[in-house]
């Protein structure tokens, strides 16, 4: 698609320059003969010609197809569109104008403030983005010890969030700690550190007064129990409860996710995102945002965009299916043949399980059978009771059934479609573990549904 460009000045020339517009050089329409040499000495193309005039449009169309921008006062705007038309009357034409000014139905408007909004906003943005990083910069730039904090159960936006600051601030293996009070516990995010060759070490209370300088992302300092001092720098999205107490900090809980803001610090100073950092930030968006369907905003989107180009999607679909180890395959086909389904509720009790979530990894691979909208699978480790639910409808939250089920006895609680329950097997009622949960699940559920009843 060729493109003429119509105006009076050299506005459109010193912004578009001789860069192709559609796959090909555009043909600049100028009254002055002198701006038409200069466009061509710049590399364009250029013809003059009174814009008023049919004349000059017959020499710049070529097929009549072309599409035309035409950039011209309001005043001589009505007698240039005409001129144009006389010449191409099936050319698609984008007229630069206020939003309230009149202009004939066939065009398309194209109003400065828009142009502003496309082009400059951005800039700003960037610009903005730039000064934020090099005051983060600059204020890790000495410190020998680096510690980037994140979650007690790390997930994958936490984990990409950290890796991506390591990035940012110029530190890569050996010069930042990512640290957590806890364990990365799913095996989807246990795949995730393994496949992408990410060191997350667990930490200590008092191993976080050891480094000179400490950074917390996905997370606020109110978040934690621990006393930790004072914190360097925050990057967060979720909600502030308390005031974020840091030296530096950047909180948008408008963002889908951590990854997202640590996407656009990478963009604003150009580094170069390789591919395992775009998987890893690919994957905390998508698994923040249930894939862009939960939360995600335009800035969600755009980074999505830009990481997806860069990431290795052989790496993320391993992560993602997390794989079974051969000895837990005997424990499943158990699982499988104590199945009992109620209701659509598909119930199973493990046993002693080898390891915490592998609940969790049944639960999630048992709801994909035909009649399943709920399972609630359970299993025994280190003196603790595990149940999870997960489920595949909209009738109620799982979060909510569940705490409802098993608050009294531990802890309890989750989201809409997935949520567990702790609890230490002394404080279990005596008798049978799996009509135990059953009865509890089913009696929490049904007393939910028809409530007025109950
Ligand atoms: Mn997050």
């Amino acid at each position: 698609m060729r493109y003429v460009l119509v105006a009076d000045d050299d506005l459109l020339w010193r912004m578009l320059g001789p860069t192709p517009l559609g796959g090909e050089r555009p043909v600049y329409v100028v009254p002055r003969p002198a701006l038409a040499a200069r466009i061509s000495r710049g590399g364009g193309v250029a013809v003059a010609g009174d814009p008023s005039a049919e004349r000059v449009y017959r020499r710049a169309f070529v097929s009549g197809q072309e599409a035309a921008v035409v950039a011209v006062p309001r005043a001589r705007r009505g007698r240039v569109l005409a001129a144009l038309r006389r010449a191409a009357p099936g050319a698609p034409v984008v007229v630069v104008a206020d939003e309230d000014d009149p202009t004939p139905g066939d065009v398309t408007l194209l109003s400065p403030a828009a142009l502003a909004e496309l082009v400059v906003e951005p800039v700003l943005a960037r610009a903005l983005t730039r000064a934020r990083v090099e005051r983060v910069r600059a204020h890790f730039e000495r410190a020998e010890r680096v510690l980037i904090m994140i979650q007690d159960d790390p997930d994958p936006d936490a984990i990409a969030s950290a890796l991506a600051l390591k990035i940012v601030l110029g530190r890569t293996r050996g010069g930042a700690t990512i640290g957590t009070f806890g364990t990365v516990g799913r095996p989807e995010n246990r795949a995730m550190t393994r496949i992408l060759d990410i060191d997350v070490e667990r930490l200590t209370v008092s191993a976080v007064r050891e480094y000179d300088r400490v950074a917390m992302v996905d997370a606020q300092p109110a978040f934690f129990e621990e006393p930790l001092g004072e914190i360097d720098l925050v990057i967060d999205h979720h909600p502030t409860e308390a005031p974020v107490r840091a030296r530096l900090r950047d909180v948008r809980p408008s963002y889908g996710a951590t990854s997202t803001i640590l996407t656009e610090y990478l963009r604003a100073v150009d580094v170069k995102v390789s591919p395992r950092l775009a998987t890893a930030l690919l994957y905390g968006i998508k698994a923040d945002t249930l894939a862009l369907e939960r939360g995600a905003t335009r800035a969600d989107m755009d980074a999505f965009a830009f990481l997806h180009g860069l990431a290795n999607h052989g790496a993320l679909r391993r992560i993602e299916r997390p794989e079974l180890p051969p000895a837990v395959l005997d424990l499943l086909a158990e699982a499988i043949t104590r199945r009992r389904l109620v209701d659509g509720v598909m119930f199973t009790h493990v046993g002693p399980m080898p390891y915490r979530e592998l609940a969790a990894q049944f639960a999630d691979l048992l709801l994909q059978v035909e009649g399943a909208e709920w399972t609630v699978v359970s299993g025994e480790i280190e003196g603790e009771l595990h149940i999870s639910v997960r489920n595949s409808g909209h009738e109620r939250a799982a979060g909510d059934v569940v705490r409802q089920a098993f608050a009294d006895l531990g802890r309890a609680g989750g989201h809409r479609a997935m949520a567990k329950a702790v609890i230490q097997q002394r404080d279990w009622p005596a008798g049978d573990v799996a009509a135990t949960v059953s009865a509890r699940f089913l009696r929490a559920l049904r007393g939910g549904r028809g409530r007025a009843g109950a």
